[in-house]
């Protein structure tokens, strides 16, 4: 993760020279308000569909569709919401694919990336994000409550991501309304599913969570909805499947 971010911050340093913060935060201040995906209608499971090119795990996925392309046929499957990677060096990601499918959809969208500076959250709102991602693990509790409170104020949401019960214990203390416990291990990158139960009843009573990871089918959705998930946030089954749209519509069933 510390490899992973001082990448991130490598990259960012460019963006920040060409774009300095009071500029990103002006244009930020002027971007369409954010879209709100809270709260979620009562008994209604949801879909986090992502747009994922290549993963640390698995590499670069083989005959990804276009993201626009893509998150369209997301959002006509019954999505929730769109999860774009923009972290560059291991997911290939970009704010260019989040500028494309910002422009593609009208439902929430997700800036899934490292974020560990301030400026990234003006960035993720000035390029029409709603939802940012604060990873609890790469984060000091005093970032994690700073970061969640701007999210917030810029009208957006943050989904804090959890892995173990420390982590939850951090976003139950700055009263986190979506919590995304990622049944990925960050150390070895397995995936197992079965994580998440135990995990979520350490979570507030009120929070909306989100299981994260490691879904191959609906039979997959299903466990993570059995096991107490308001949204599962699926990527590789996905943009590898090759029928997008349909996959969502079987998923969310
Ligand atoms: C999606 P999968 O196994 O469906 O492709 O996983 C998502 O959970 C994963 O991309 C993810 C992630 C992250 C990526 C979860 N948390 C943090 C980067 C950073």
């Amino acid at each position: 993760l510390d490899e992973i971010v001082a990448g991130v911050l490598e990259d960012l340093a460019p963006r920040q020279s060409s774009t300095p913060l009071a500029e990103m935060r002006s244009r930020a201040a002027d971007a369409a308000p954010a879209i709100p995906l809270l709260p979620r209608p009562a008994g209604d499971f949801g879909l986090i569909a992502e747009v994922k090119r290549s993963s640390p795990s698995k590499g670069a996925l083989s005959d990804i569709p276009d993201p626009a392309e893509l998150a369209a046929a997301y959002q006509a499957g019954g999505a929730a919401a769109i999860s774009v990677l923009t972290e560059g060096r291991r997911f290939n990601g970009s704010l260019a694919d989040l500028d494309a499918v910002r422009a593609a959809v009208s439902i929430p969208v997700l800036r899934k990336d490292f974020v560990v500076t301030e400026y990234q959250i003006h960035e993720a709102r000035a390029h029409g994000a709603d939802i940012v991602l604060l990873i609890v693990a790469s984060l000091s509790a005093g970032q994690l409550a700073e970061f969640h409170g701007l999210v917030t104020e810029l009208g957006m949401t943050a989904l804090v991501e959890a892995h173990t019960a420390e982590e939850i214990a951090a976003a139950a203390a700055i009263s986190a309304q979506l919590i995304g416990v990622n049944t990925r291990n960050l150390k070895d990158l397995s995936v197992d599913l079965a994580r998440f139960g135990p995990l979520s009843e350490l979570c507030p009573d009120d929070a909306v969570l989100v299981g994260e990871s490691g879904v191959r089918n609906a039979q997959d959705v299903a466990d993570y909805a059995r096991q107490g998930a308001d949204l599962a946030l699926v990527g590789e089954a996905l943009v590898t499947g090759g029928r997008p749209q349909e996959a969502v519509g079987e998923f969310v069933a």
